[in-house]
């Protein structure tokens, strides 16, 4: 019984089910489950599978929006009910925004939402940030990883600015950068000189694995 809420929450995350996953975060609790074990078997393994049926093209951009949105009012009833001590290991502190000049929010908050459904503490920062915004971020939260997002064609020279003001405020060599948006490509991320470029918030989150792995 108890392990069929883990398999409830499981698939509420596949199936993209919000309310299935807040009743059975609920339900898991009423019956003193573990919200740890709730999230690393249930949850963490469901949206790894939309994850996979994303990648393998089964699952469109609106799958993976309500799958992790499943994912987020589960933890976000889990997360308050954990005993002290007993935190999520955090694989990663990610400073996350859209840069300066640039409005679009959608593909940066879901590359947030998918980092935080798989361990990463995500500090979002919103829109239109100046590189200074940035670095405040970076010094307030201890973060390890900058994730800049830019959609158009002019604001995306910022994210070579921001890094340009990362090095300056001297913050470059205890970070990672990772870079996005619809108009960056893998090129233009190295010829910028950032650590990683995303096409997507799966390949964000492998790219983030792969950035705290890198620097371990
Ligand atoms: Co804008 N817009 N927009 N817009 N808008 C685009 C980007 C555009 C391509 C539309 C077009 O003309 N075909 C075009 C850009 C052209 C260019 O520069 N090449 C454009 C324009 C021109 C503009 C305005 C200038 C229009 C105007 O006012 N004349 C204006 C600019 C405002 C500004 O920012 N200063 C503007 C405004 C807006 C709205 C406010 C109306 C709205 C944004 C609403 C909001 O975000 N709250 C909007 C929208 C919705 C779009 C489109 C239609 C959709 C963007 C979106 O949300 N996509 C877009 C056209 C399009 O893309 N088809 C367009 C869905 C989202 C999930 O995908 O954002 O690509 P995306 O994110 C992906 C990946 O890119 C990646 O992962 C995400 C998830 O898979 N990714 C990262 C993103 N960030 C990442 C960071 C990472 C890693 C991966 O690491 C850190």
């Amino acid at each position: 019984m108890l392990e069929g809420i883990i398999r409830q929450l499981e698939q509420a995350v596949i199936e993209g089910l919000p309310e299935d996953a807040k009743m059975y975060a609920n339900q898991a609790l009423a019956q003193g489950l573990d919200p740890l074990d709730c999230i690393n078997e249930g949850l963490t393994p469901g949206i790894q599978r939309v994850g996979e049926l994303f990648a393998s093209g089964e699952y469109f951009l609106p799958e993976l929006i309500i799958g992790a949105d499943a994912m987020k009012v589960a933890l976000d009833i889990l997360e308050p009910a954990m005993v002290g001590g007993q935190e999520r290991e955090i694989v990663g502190r990610v400073v996350l925004g859209t840069v300066e000049g640039d409005i679009h929010e959608i593909g940066k908050t879901l590359v947030g939402t998918m980092l935080i459904a798989n361990g990463f503490k995500v500090f979002d920062i919103g829109v239109d940030n100046t590189a200074y915004d940035f670095i405040k971020a970076v010094e307030e939260n201890n973060a390890n990883i900058v994730g800049a997002s830019a959609l158009l064609t002019t604001t995306m020279l910022k994210q070579r600015e921001l890094i340009g003001e990362l090095e300056k405020a001297g913050l470059r060599d205890r970070l990672k950068i990772m870079v996005g948006g619809a108009p960056v490509t893998a090129s233009y991320a190295q010829e910028i000189g950032a650590d990683g470029y995303a096409e997507d918030a799966i390949s964000a989150v492998d790219l983030a694995f792969r950035l705290v792995d890198a620097a371990r």
